[in-house]
């Protein structure tokens, strides 16, 4: 299973929430092959807004991606499977919604920057201490919110698990 057990930490954002986008969004993790192996609706307070978007902290845009994150509900959810920072990060399209083509997360549900509808982890910079995904993990799920199971479909994902 080494290959496959990279996880990613993905959040619907409350935008997403409010429009009904919750059951779209982990259809398509699912049809993708990814497990599920955490996740949790929940209100985002300050606190842990400011730590989640610290690497934006002093940006213009700053202050109110902090009040519009803290806004309403969000779905966090941990996916796991082969490449999983990276793939997610392709469904998920662009930052701006405008620059993602459909097919996409944001290219399908949405139109403007400030509201796009989802998080995922960005893959790991020079820049970064800890990888992106594991540092978001940490941030939004203790160990025991984790669960640890077996995909049976995985043999069906996975060419090297068919026999
Ligand atoms: P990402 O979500 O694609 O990783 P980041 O550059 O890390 O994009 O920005 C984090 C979030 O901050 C974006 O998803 C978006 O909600 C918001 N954001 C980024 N740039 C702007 C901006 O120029 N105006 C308003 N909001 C922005
Ligand atoms: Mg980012």
């Amino acid at each position: 299973m080494s290959h496959h057990d990279e996880r990613t930490f993905v959040m619907v954002k409350p935008d997403g929430v409010q429009r009904g986008l919750v059951g779209d969004i982990v259809s398509r993790f699912e049809a993708r092959g990814l497990k599920l192996v955490g996740a949790k609706f929940m209100q985002v307070d300050d606190d842990l807004a400011h730590d989640h978007y610290g690497e934006h902290e002093g940006k213009p845009f700053f202050e109110g991606l902090v009040e519009f994150i803290t806004s309403g509900p969000v779905f966090a959810m941990v996916w796991e499977g082969a490449d999983a920072v990276r793939q997610v990060r392709s469904m998920v399209g662009e930052t701006d919604p405008a620059d993602s083509p459909p097919g996409t997360i944001r290219g399908d549900y949405g139109l403007d920057l400030g509201h796009n509808v989802i998080h995922a982890s960005a893959p790991m910079e020079d820049e970064d201490d800890v990888p992106p995904n594991e540092r978001e993990i940490g941030l939004f799920f203790d160990e025991e919110e984790l669960v640890d199971w077996g995909l049976d479909s995985a043999a069906w994902i996975y060419e090297e698990e068919s026999h």
